[in-house]
């Protein structure tokens, strides 16, 4: 259950007076193009601050559309590939996917903290991914390049408004951390992973993304809809050069995250 405790420890109170410890959690979001390897930096802070808590975000769930009440098993019947759907037929699925990945975030965001994370004495939660990034990078984009009606746009933007302004007090986020990479580079890792849905991805779909990560998170171009949004500190974090092995450069970007949230 979602404690009195837990509202108030995520309504911003500095850490110097929040109630842990004087400590409230910091919530973070992970940002970034596809393939720029977000999955795989949420992996390393894991491994770095095992005790934070991360939320890597659900696309198992998009690949495997499931009955609704229905136990996961073997047996469930299986409603088909929204991720796949999507690719194959942009025009006729954008706005399904739309609603069923903000869901999904949504109810990661509102999860209750976990208990691990409230008695730590930093409390930090870490989100692959956001219900901003699926509005201001996703969905303004297939708006843009026509895979969303006006009308659907309209009625997108009208609910996922009042969905957050309703749920702002529980919503918040302390910090966003944009990993940074060219186009080219997360083509590259996007062939590299092999997600059978993403074959057909172009290299001018990514650059599509890759604008709308910099008009939001680097120019602040964005026309953005809540208040809370515009004054959120964004990192910049240049992952061109692969920090998957390299512990020299995964060290110097675990740095950089720590200094980030210390001073949140
Ligand atoms: N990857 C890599 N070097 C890096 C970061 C990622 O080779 O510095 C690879 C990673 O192993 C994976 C692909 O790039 O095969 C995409 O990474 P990830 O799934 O983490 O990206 P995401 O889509 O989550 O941003
Ligand atoms: O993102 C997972 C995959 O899901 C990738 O193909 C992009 C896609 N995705 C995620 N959110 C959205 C929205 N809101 N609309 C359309 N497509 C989306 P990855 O970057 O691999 O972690
Ligand atoms: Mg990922």
């Amino acid at each position: 259950p979602f404690t009195p405790m837990a509202l108030n420890l995520l309504e911003g109170a500095p850490w110097s007076r929040g109630l842990h410890a004087g400590r409230g959690p910091r919530r973070l979001c992970i940002e970034g193009n596809i393939a720029v390897g977000k999955s795989t930096f949420v992996k390393l802070l894991t491994k770095t601050y095992p005790e934070w808590h991360v939320a890597t975000e659900p696309v198992a769930a998009w690949q495997n559309i499931q009955a609704a009440g229905t136990q996961k098993d073997d047996t469930t019947p299986r409603l088909g590939n929204l991720l796949d759907m999507m690719y194959q037929e942009p025009a006729r699925w954008s706005y399904t996917f739309q609603t069923y990945s903000f869901m999904s975030r949504l109810k990661i965001q509102l999860e209750p903290f976990p208990e691990k994370l409230l008695q730590a004495e930093k409390p930090v939660q870490i989100f692959e991914r956001s219900v901003y990034s699926d509005r201001y990078i996703f969905a303004k984009n297939l708006f843009e390049n026509g895979s969303l009606s006006d009308i659907e746009w309209h009625i997108y933007q009208d609910w996922h408004t009042f969905l957050l302004r309703e749920f702002a007090s529980r919503l918040s986020i302390h910090g966003f951390i944009y990993l940074q990479a060219s186009p080219q580079v997360c083509l590259e890792r996007l062939y590299q992973r092999a997600r059978e849905e993403e074959k057909g991805i172009q290299l001018a779909y990514l650059e599509q993304l890759h604008s709308q990560h910099e008009d939001w998170l680097v120019y602040k171009k964005t026309k953005l809809h809540f208040e809370t949004l515009m004054n959120i500190p964004v990192l910049v974090l240049d992952v061109s050069d692969d920090f998957s092995k390299d512990l020299a450069k995964q060290e110097e970007l675990m740095r950089k995250v720590n200094t980030f949230i210390k001073n949140l």
